[in-house]
């Protein structure tokens, strides 16, 4: 749209007093609902055996279409990704410091914390937004006992070159792979990789249980560890055989994710319709860039990121963020401002302590966008159009909001 035709287009904005509102907001996270009939019915199942909990049949069966979907040896379904995570840990007898990456959700690093474990915060590379291998070498120490990487935005990691680290310092490798059900590398599904993986069923994610989580492993031990550890260590009847926790998936959550896992390839079909719709309508805009899917990977595209470049789209991250929250388009800035600027690891640093200047400009660009099964096509190019104004109106609506909300919106 030429400048002539968007002349007032300032003026409309939400953020400016104008009425440009949808008649809805459009959400990240918005979760995919499946098949109502068929969720009733599951909970009319556990209703009727009145069993609602403890390796239910329910819970049983969506480990069972996990483990045929992704081939994997061992799901074991556990009450969130956050919980898998600190048993898998607890699994592989770590301590010390495990490496993790800055740039994460916090409940990576705050899976190992809450096992007394200190997490080792690494920078990323700075095309893909993933654990750099060479930034993780250089914070291994005598105390390293592991490496916890992330499958950032459901993106496979550098698992390659993860592995032959972990390999070459004798270092536990396992993933945080909570955003990637169905995601795959050189051509082998995530779940296979490490000495384990660990998928979220949050509401959030591609596929969910409400809440809800699992653990993958092709290790027969540290599949019986976990099993054993999120039902209180209860290897039988009265028979406690180790420390435990409770982290079991209820049988309510198994059946809304088994529905789930049913609706997949049509969730799948959306995000891929919804990621090429973003990429087609936002190519020629200067300074935003979707971020792509590596190649020699398959992904489930339900996080659109965009990277903005404020210089060439004279315009910043965040203040693009105030005015499309304004038109109510509620993007989020994941996973701002990294894990080393939240508590308690901030307070922890110190002058010595390692910088992660990639993670912090990343982390200062980058905008998820909506997608899922709640987003039509026409909220996609309305997203777009507004993205593509406000970048080339970029200056004036920079000089009217003035510093301002960028300075209240920021906690650096
Ligand atoms: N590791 C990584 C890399 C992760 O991304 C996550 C979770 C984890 C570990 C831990 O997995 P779990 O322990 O949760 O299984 C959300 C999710 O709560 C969190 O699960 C997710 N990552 C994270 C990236 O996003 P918040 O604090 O941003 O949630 P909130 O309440 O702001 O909701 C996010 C958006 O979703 C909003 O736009 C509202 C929308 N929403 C949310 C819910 C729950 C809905 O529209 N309906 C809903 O029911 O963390």
């Amino acid at each position: 749209m030429s400048t002539s035709r968007r002349a007032g287009f300032v003026n409309g904005l939400a953020a400016f007093g104008g009425t440009s509102h949808p008649q809805h907001p459009l959400y990240v996270g918005r979760p995919n609902i499946p098949n109502r009939d068929a969720v009733l019915a599951r909970v009319g199942t556990a209703l009727d055996n009145r069993w609602l909990s403890n390796d239910g049949p329910m819970v049983r069966e969506f480990e069972e279409v996990v483990e045929a979907r992704l081939g994997v040896r061992h799901c074991v379904a556990v009450a969130n990704a956050t919980l898998g995570l600190g048993i898998v840990a607890r699994a592989l007898g770590l301590h010390g410091e495990v490496v993790v990456p800055a740039f994460t959700f916090v409940a990576t690093a705050h899976s190992l914390a809450w096992q007394g474990i200190t997490p080792v915060f690494c920078d990323i590379d700075r095309d893909s937004h993933q654990l750099d291998p060479a930034a993780v070498e250089a914070v291994i120490t005598e105390r390293t006992t592991g490496i916890l990487a992330a499958h950032t935005w459901g993106r496979p990691c550098d698992i390659d070159g993860l592995s032959e680290l972990a390999a070459r310092h004798h270092l536990e490798l396992f993933f945080d792979a909570a955003p990637a059900y169905g995601a795959s590398y050189r051509g082998t599904y995530l779940g296979h990789f490490g000495r384990a993986e660990v998928l979220s069923f949050h509401a959030t994610k591609i596929v969910n249980s409400g809440e809800g989580g699992a653990i993958l492993t092709n290790d027969d031990e540290i599949a019986a560890s976990a099993r054993l550890m999120r039902t209180f260590g209860f290897a039988d009847t009265d028979l406690v055989t180790s420390i435990g926790t409770n982290a079991k998936m209820s049988e309510l959550a198994a059946g809304m994710g088994i529905c789930s896992l049913a609706s997949y390839d049509e969730y799948l079909a959306v995000n891929t319709r919804n990621f090429s719709r973003y990429c087609a309508a936002l190519a020629d805009v200067p300074g935003i860039t979707v971020v792509p899917c590596a190649p020699d990977t398959a992904i489930n595209f339900n996080n659109v990121v965009i990277e903005i470049d404020p210089r060439r789209a004279g315009i910043e991250r965040d203040i693009m963020l105030q005015v499309l929250t304004a038109e109510q388009i509620l993007a989020r800035r994941y996973f701002w401002p990294g894990c080393h600027r939240m508590e308690p690891y901030r307070s922890l640093r110190t002058p010595a302590d390692h910088h992660f200047p990639i993670t912090d400009l990343v982390a200062g660009r980058v905008l998820s966008l909506p997608t899922g099964t709640s987003i039509e096509p026409a909220d996609i190019d309305r997203v777009c159009e507004l993205i593509s104004g406000i970048v080339e109106h970029g200056e004036e609506i920079s000089a009217r909001v003035g510093n301002g909300i960028v300075a209240a919106s920021g906690n650096q």
